[in-house]
């Protein structure tokens, strides 16, 4: 193989926000104080695969401004690769709240304000051929194509180059219905689907793709699109996977939930870190569960996204709560 600067494991593709995250639960407008967070599905997957051992890369594009510099300073400081990361001076970077258990007590929701952002600027001239040819892992999200026909454009040149390459891709549909419709979601994610050889999927996402909510039938359509493995995310009652000989499914962690967004990125880095390491599909669904247990003990998407010493610690302690007496 040619010698190249870029030596990664993992590249993943998105936009990178500052997330403001209200210490009280409740409607915004009665919450006073928030707390900033860098946040953004990809790039919670690459900090959560670089916490398990791997190098990771994301390109993106911030603005030239205070929470552009403060998102490239928590990339470079978890260890991202940042060298393809452009700065624009006329697009800012863009910014989200988040609104804690209200009206539904336990969860949350995300409130945008992303539009016109640097990173919906990124088009196929910020997609390398050799940053993704050298690596051995593509990780695309249903948010990117979302963002804008240019973001679009970069995602699908980002898996063809994977593709052609014989580079492994996964996606995560994470549709997001503030971004785009559901036929522009079913349209662009099902030629994604097709190409890909790992699939993480909800079964609301399903639903619109595959017009599927049970897992079964999620599983046969999605694996008779093309990939070789998909998860399928039920948030706090677990995970299922498959790979079309077996299907198991793994039930999640009991644990106190303070703030659910990320967690299924958490879940995808355990997961797919997992099955890079050669794990089978129960250890990479555990693997996944743990690490999207962890992340919704507290504010903020990347802080508790855990190493691997940190999920045997976890899993010791889950061991230790399920003791079998007779
Ligand atoms: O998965 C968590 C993400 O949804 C959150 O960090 C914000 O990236 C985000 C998005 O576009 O919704």
């Amino acid at each position: 193989m040619k010698e190249s600067v870029f030596m990664l494991d993992v590249v993943t593709l998105g936009e990178v926000m500052v997330q403001l995250n209200p210490i009280t639960t409740g409607p915004l407008r009665h919450v006073t104080y928030f707390e900033k967070h860098a946040a953004g599905s990809e790039a919670n997957f690459a900090i959560g695969v670089v916490r398990l051992g791997f190098k990771a890369g994301l390109i993106t594009r911030v603005g030239n401004d205070e929470f552009g510099k403060y998102i490239l300073s928590v990339l470079r400081g978890e260890g991202v690769d940042t060298s393809l990361v452009k700065v624009d001076n006329d697009a800012p970077t863009g910014v989200y709240f988040i609104q804690r258990g209200y009206p539904i007590p336990g969860k949350s929701s995300v409130i945008y304000y992303r539009r016109g952002s640097a990173a919906s600027k990124m088009s196929p001239e910020d997609i390398d051929e050799e940053y993704i040819r050298n690596s051995k892992l593509l990780h695309l999200t249903g948010i990117t194509p979302a963002l804008s026909d240019s973001c679009r454009e970069a995602t699908f040149k980002a898996l063809s180059i994977a593709s052609e390459s014989r580079v492994m891709t996964s996606l995560d549909t994470n549709i997001r219905l503030k971004l785009w419709s559901k036929d522009e979601a079913r349209e662009t994610l099902l030629s994604m689907i097709k190409k890909v050889n790992i699939l993480l999927t909800e079964p609301a996402d399903a639903k619109i793709l595959v017009g599927e909510e049970d897992p079964h039938k999620i599983i046969d359509k999605i694996l008779s699109i093309g990939p070789e493995i998909i998860a399928i995310k039920l948030g706090e009652k677990g995970a299922i996977a498959s790979d079309g000989k077996e299907t198991i499914m793994k039930l999640g962690f009991k644990v106190p939930v303070v703030d659910v967004i990320g967690a299924g990125d958490a879940f995808a880095a355990g997961f797919i870190a997992s099955i890079l390491k050669g794990k089978n599909l129960e250890e990479a669904l555990t693997y996944g569960n743990a690490a999207g247990a962890l992340v919704v003990t507290t504010r903020g998407d990347i802080e508790n996204l855990p190493s691997q010493e940190d999920i045997e610690k976890f899993l010791a302690f889950q061991r230790r709560e399920t003791v079998i007496l007779r």
